[in-house]
């Protein structure tokens, strides 16, 4: 791993096995997301991305946003958030602060604005804690909107948040009266 793109392949390879297709790639992940750190380098080996234990650590320890957790014991591995397929995270439920924020694209406002935040393919609507936070998820796809959500108002209105050890909150929906455009 000595270089950040190589580095940057690897998390890429590592994110996609283990939130949405470890079954493509001979990887057993259990109901908690988690799968044997053996399976996952063998895999990573036969794609042309070997990489050793000891770079396995390295990589979850320098992960921009800590998207992934190994066990106390090291044998096991998972992403801390993001999956398609089904698992159950157990992160921690938490009472949100008073704005939490969400980065997007123009393109998608129109029907942000008549549906509100959807899932998709996740398993949540994913928010950030700071504004910054969400324009660089936004920027991902193109110029970013950054939409503040009344957490706070959402929660003692019944709707539930968890807090991901990365520090992304996630949440089911976001209803539309909610949100609010940030100049
Ligand atoms: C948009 C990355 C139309 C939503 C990031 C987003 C994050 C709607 C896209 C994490 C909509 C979904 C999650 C609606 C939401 N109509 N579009 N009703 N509701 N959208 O990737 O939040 O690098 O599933 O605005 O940093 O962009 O993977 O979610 O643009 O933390 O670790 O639909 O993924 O982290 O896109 O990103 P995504 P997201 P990682």
């Amino acid at each position: 791993m000595s270089r950040p793109d190589d580095a940057t392949a690897r998390s890429r390879f590592l994110s996609w096995v283990l939130r949405h297709a470890p079954h493509e790639v001979g990887v057993q992940v259990d109901e908690a997301g988690w799968a044997e750190v053996a399976e996952v380098l063998a895999a990573c080996h036969a794609r042309g991305l070997p990489l050793d234990r000891m770079g396995l650590a390295e990589l979850v320890a320098s992960s921009d946003k800590q998207r992934f957790a190994l066990s106390p014991d090291g044998r096991r591995i998972r992403a801390v958030q993001g999956h398609s397929i089904p698992v159950r995270l157990d992160h921690p439920e938490r009472e949100p602060p008073p704005c939490l924020y969400h980065g997007t694209v123009e393109r998608f406002l129109a029907e942000i604005w008549a549906q509100g935040l959807v899932k998709g393919q996740r398993h949540h609507v994913h928010l950030s804690a700071d504004p910054r936070t969400a324009a660089t998820v936004g920027r991902r796809r193109g110029r970013p909107v950054v939409l503040e959500v009344a957490a706070h108002a959402m929660w003692t209105e019944g709707h539930r948040f968890w807090l991901s050890p990365n520090g992304v909150w996630l949440t089911d929906e976001v209803p539309a009266r909610y949100l609010r455009r940030l100049p």
